[in-house]
């Protein structure tokens, strides 16, 4: 069964007098921060949440390479490619160890797969975004990678073990990411008038999507409540998205870029910056398939497992070849 599939959303949350003496227990562990580990007892709903969470997240890293691979061949210098070629592996290993998490849930990576090219299983709305000029590139590793950052931090501390070991590597990574971006978008801002321009055009284009990434409004957001509960999640959906803006003004102004928004301004009494309506309808149509790019994003992943199909074919083949051998031997 697909996590897609699965209202995992609870419209309350239960009381403890509704909770099932197992349930309960298991709501303990969590209180007293004991990591749940895959052969533990687990409430269905919460193995169906981490699926459905570890699985789109999975499928973020793999589809998050599409936009950056589209500037590998056009990387300006050998320093850049060479960088920009590791950062895509490095998102591709990410997407390995979160299928193997998500696996210990007892779902096949088939199915997951099979769930996102049915789409069925959703991937970051950023993704569906187009990367037109290499400044998006330096833009994407300084915004989305830093978004992935403010996010995945505090999933180190989830209560489900293989997660939370999962993103332990996975941030020390991302943090090598949003500084090539950083620094990458740097030697635009210093450098002549047109490269200064590209990068202000690409953080126009870039910001708000960024902004989108942690998720709808926590009234609005239905997971939320019930994923704090168990400590899938540690923070909502705004308080990151806060984080996430204090973060990036100061960095915008060392840059000297101006972030595309005119609300945008530092509120003593709140000790955050107070920021703009984001536009929600456009993260809707985005998560219904209706960004610039959800279409080539999605084909371009089925193509890949079509024509990767003898290799698996192949590799299936090997395996039961040398366990007859063994077998034989045996
Ligand atoms: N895009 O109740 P809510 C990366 C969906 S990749 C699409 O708040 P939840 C990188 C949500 O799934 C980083 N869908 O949900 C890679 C739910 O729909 P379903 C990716 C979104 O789960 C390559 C509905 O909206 N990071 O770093 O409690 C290159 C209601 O939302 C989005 C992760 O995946 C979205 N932005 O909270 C560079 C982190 N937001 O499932 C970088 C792990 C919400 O009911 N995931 N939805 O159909 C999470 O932390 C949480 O799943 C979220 C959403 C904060 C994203």
């Amino acid at each position: 069964m697909y996590a897609q599939m699965v209202k995992t959303g609870a419209s309350r949350l239960k009381s403890d007098a509704e909770m099932s003496e197992r349930e309960r227990a298991f709501q303990d562990r969590i209180d007293a921060d004991v990591k749940i580990e895959p052969k533990d007892w687990m409430p269905d709903d919460y193995r169906r949440t981490l699926i459905r969470q570890i699985s789109q997240h999975a499928h973020s890293e793999i589809v998050g390479m599409l936009p950056e691979g589209n500037w590998l061949t056009r990387a300006p210098t050998l320093k850049r490619k060479a960088i920009l070629l590791a950062k895509i592996q490095d998102e591709g290993g990410h997407g390995l160890y979160l299928y193997s998490a998500a696996e210990t849930l007892g779902i096949t990576r088939d199915q997951m797969l099979e769930a996102l090219h049915d789409g069925k299983a959703k991937y970051s709305s950023i993704f569906n975004y187009p990367t037109l000029t290499w400044a998006d590139v330096g833009t994407i590793g300084w915004l989305v990678d830093g978004a992935a950052i403010m996010n995945q931090i505090p999933l180190q501390r989830c209560s489900y073990g293989p997660y939370a070991r999962a993103m332990v590597r996975i941030c020390k990574e991302e943090s090598f990411h949003m500084r090539q971006g950083y620094d990458s978008l740097l030697a635009l801002c210093r450098g002549t008038a047109a490269q200064k321009r590209m990068a202000q055009d690409a953080l126009d284009r870039w910001w708000w999507p960024s902004l989108m990434m942690f998720g709808p409004p926590d009234d609005a957001s239905t997971h939320s409540a019930q994923s704090m509960r168990w400590k899938i999640k540690i923070f909502s959906n705004d308080e990151l998205r806060q984080r996430f803006v204090d973060q990036s003004v100061p960095q915008a102004e060392v840059l000297g870029l101006r972030i595309p928004d005119p609300d945008l301004r530092w509120n003593a009494d709140r000790g955050h910056y107070d920021f703009g309506p984001i536009d929600w309808q456009e993260f809707y149509r985005v998560l219904k398939g209706g960004g610039p790019c959800n279409r080539e994003r999605l084909a371009a992943r089925v193509s890949a497992w079509e024509e990767g199909r003898w290799v698996r074919d192949a590799a299936l083949a090997c395996a039961e070849k040398q366990l007859r051998r063994q077998a034989a031997t045996a």
